[in-house]
């Protein structure tokens, strides 16, 4: 039987500050799980591309692609850039790792054996399931996503705890014809594409996850986290009273 074609992509933008762990980080499990590696730099003004290029260059590991963007095409875009990459190679699995280090390395193992197990379009790391965990989360962020889950929830009818994490498995071949471009390139990407995917597949389950929040880990600003929402929350009333 061939084994999984796999790649864990990590979008980056500035992050010139933990894109060398990333990088180490993730070829360490590699021992443990078979994995290609895509870094899109969306055009940092720091040094990331520089450190990215200076490490796939230099330490020549198989399987370990950088790609820049031509201008900075916003976290979503980022995203599609990855999706098209991964179906053109015919990945069978794809797997979201943030450039800025927030997800223990080794949850990407559990993510792979949990849609491995479940079969399903997307396994997403939740950072809500357990009370240690939610309060990793700053208050204010944790507080706006328990509202949005439960609106999620009843709108969207699902079942898991929530989907706005960005460490996610997705299974390829589940999400065929998964409509990119009707999702936006900014933060509204995240709730954009679950909805695109559970118009072709609703199968969704969930891995608990401690998110890090560090000196270095980097969040929208407060300004695209309210833009975010509020078109999240309209979001979901148009999909539950007109199933669009
Ligand atoms: N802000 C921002 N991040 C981007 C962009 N393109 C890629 N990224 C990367 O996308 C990842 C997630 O973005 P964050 O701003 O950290 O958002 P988040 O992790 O979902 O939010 P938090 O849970 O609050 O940390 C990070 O690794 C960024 O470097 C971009 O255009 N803007
Ligand atoms: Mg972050």
């Amino acid at each position: 039987m061939r084994k999984d074609k796999i790649l864990v992509f990590v979008p980056g933008y500035n992050v010139e500050n933990t894109i060398e762990r990333v990088f180490f980080g993730l070829i360490k499990i590699r021992s443990k799980l078979n994995f290609d590696i895509l870094f899109v730099d969306n055009r940092s003004e720091d040094n990331t591309f520089e450190k990215l290029k200076e490490l796939v260059e230099n330490r020549k590991q198989k399987g370990v692609k950088l790609i820049r963007n031509p201008k900075n095409l916003g976290y979503g875009g980022s995203q599609k850039v990855a999706f098209r990459h991964a179906f053109r190679k015919r990945y069978d699995y794809l797997i979201e790792y943030d450039g800025d280090m927030q997800y223990p390395f080794l949850e990407v193992l559990s993510l792979y054996e949990k849609i491995k197990e479940t079969g399903s379009s997307i396994v997403f790391g939740s950072r809500v399931t357990t009370k240690e965990n939610i309060s990793q989360m700053p208050f204010w962020k944790a507080f706006g996503n328990k509202f949005f889950n439960m609106v999620n929830k009843w709108a969207l009818n699902i079942k898991v705890s929530e989907i706005h994490t960005g460490f996610r498995i997705y299974n390829l071949k589940n999400i065929k014809g998964f409509h990119l471009e009707n999702c936006h390139n900014d933060y509204r990407w995240t709730m954009d594409s679950v909805i695109e995917i559970i118009k072709i597949n609703n199968h969704l389950s969930e891995i608990p996850v401690k998110a890090l929040y560090h000196k270095d880990s980097s969040s929208p600003s407060f300004k695209q986290l309210f833009k975010t929402m509020s078109y999240m929350f309209f979001r979901a009333l148009k999909y539950k009273f007109l199933r669009i």
